[in-house]
């Protein structure tokens, strides 16, 4: 998650354990949980929170190369030409096509701070892009003063004439900004009434953390838009004084996993949290997931959250949590047909925990877990996005200056 040299001990071993790179045993088939927790004393506020049954992967498959030879990928999105756009954090957008030839860098993307944790971030396309061929990205916007924000803006890809989007436009700018590299969340999500779903984060910085639970900011907030930016009229705080209308959800930490679930058309979101406290939520108009006034898990630095809280009245639980954490990237609600014993499951991809999770997941709850890929050769890999193809395949990108396209089919 971050890249840059951090000057302290005590930072550099936080960075150890964001980055997963703390001891982590070579986990055998079968010991799925055999990690032991960071935080043993704390208890789940219902039973299956954490640490569900292992439920072993019928389906055999291999791991195809797709594409190779990007810049740290962050987000990827299917054209309906089977064609992906697939973004660079240094601030590139690239046409990749379904044999894995990479465009040159398109022109008309946004200027990014690329610092850190920053950059070009994710991409999606309209609902109806088939007849506007509106693209959207987020990534982390330079403002004075050295500081940067979470920020979207669209723009109509365009071939003729050289391949460019034309027109890019802002739709939304997090406020306040700050001075800090780190947690812009930044997942896109259409639902499917047409809404935009915008996932941020506390910007990881102490300023920021106090934001997240201040009605007037937008860190650690999910937001809901127009496609155009403007809000919805029926957004939860509408109206309200000294709230900002886009929010949808607040309480969170930084939420990089995203998807609607096909069975109920709600937002399920996976979040990092502290070590031990990586959540999965569903995130409801309205409501607030408590970070950081209720959190599992501790510090990096190893010391208690606050106050050391795990549940509070009016503040929502997680529908799940890891502990240790997984460091969740993109996440899909699979639907295909090619792994027909993964349908309804909810794939996340693991930065740190250099896996793919799988979730089985019955009405509201998580009831099965497995971590694919783990073994993967020559060597794990840490999983950036993850996209489900045209064709039913599982797509992955890879965090690394060396990234690749990936894609998981039937054996
Ligand atoms: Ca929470």
């Amino acid at each position: 998650m971050i890249r840059t040299a951090l000057a302290t001990a005590t930072l550099a071993l936080a960075l150890a354990l964001s980055l997963g790179a703390a001891p982590h045993a070579a986990r055998a088939a079968g010991e799925l949980h055999a990690e032991p927790p960071n935080a043993p004393q704390q208890k789940p506020a219902f039973a299956g929170q954490t640490r569900a049954p292992e439920q072993k992967s019928t389906a055999a498959f291999d791991v195809v190369t797709v594409a190779k030879g990007l810049d740290y990928p962050w987000g990827l999105a299917f054209l309906p030409s089977g064609e992906m756009l697939v973004t660079e954090r240094p601030g590139r957008l690239r046409l990749v096509s379904a044999s894995g030839e990479l465009s040159a860098p398109i022109a008309g993307v946004p200027r990014v701070d690329a610092r850190a944790q920053g950059g070009l971030l994710d991409v999606v396309i309209d609902p109806d892009f088939a007849s506007n061929g509106l693209v959207y990205l987020s990534y982390s916007e330079p403002r004075s003063g050295g500081r940067s924000s979470t920020a979207v803006a669209r723009g109509t890809l365009l071939r003729e004439g050289g391949l460019r989007l034309e027109g890019l436009t802002s739709i939304y700018r997090q406020e306040p900004a700050l001075k800090s590299t780190g947690h812009y969340g930044s997942r896109l999500v259409f639902a499917p009434d047409g809404m935009l779903f915008i996932t941020q984060g506390d910007r990881q910085i102490e300023k920021g953390r106090d934001l997240v639970q201040q009605t007037d900011a937008l860190q650690g907030k999910i937001v809901r838009i127009r496609p155009d930016g403007a809000v919805p009229s029926d957004n939860p705080f509408v109206g309200m004084p000294g709230h900002r209308a886009e929010v949808w959800s607040t309480g969170h930490r930084n939420v990089q996993a995203a998807a609607i679930n096909p069975a109920t058309g709600e937002l399920w979101e996976v979040e990092h949290g502290t070590r031990g406290g990586d959540e999965l939520n569903i995130a409801r108009k309205g409501k607030n997931y408590g970070w950081p006034l209720i959190a599992y898990g501790i510090e990096y630095r190893g010391a208690p959250i606050r106050e050391g809280l795990t549940a509070r009245e009016g503040l929502e639980q997680p529908a799940y949590y890891w502990d240790p954490n997984i460091a969740p990237s993109g996440s899909i609600f699979y639907t295909g047909a090619l792994f027909p014993a993964w349908q309804g499951n909810l794939l996340v991809g693991g930065l740190g925990s250099m896996s793919l999770v799988r979730l089985v997941v019955d009405g509201d709850r998580v009831v099965g877990e497995e971590r694919l890929l783990h073994d993967m050769k020559p060597a794990p890999e840490r999983i950036r996005d993850v996209e489900q193809g045209p064709e039913g395949a599982v797509y992955l990108l890879t965090d690394s200056p060396q990234g690749r396209v990936l894609k998981l089919v039937p054996r």
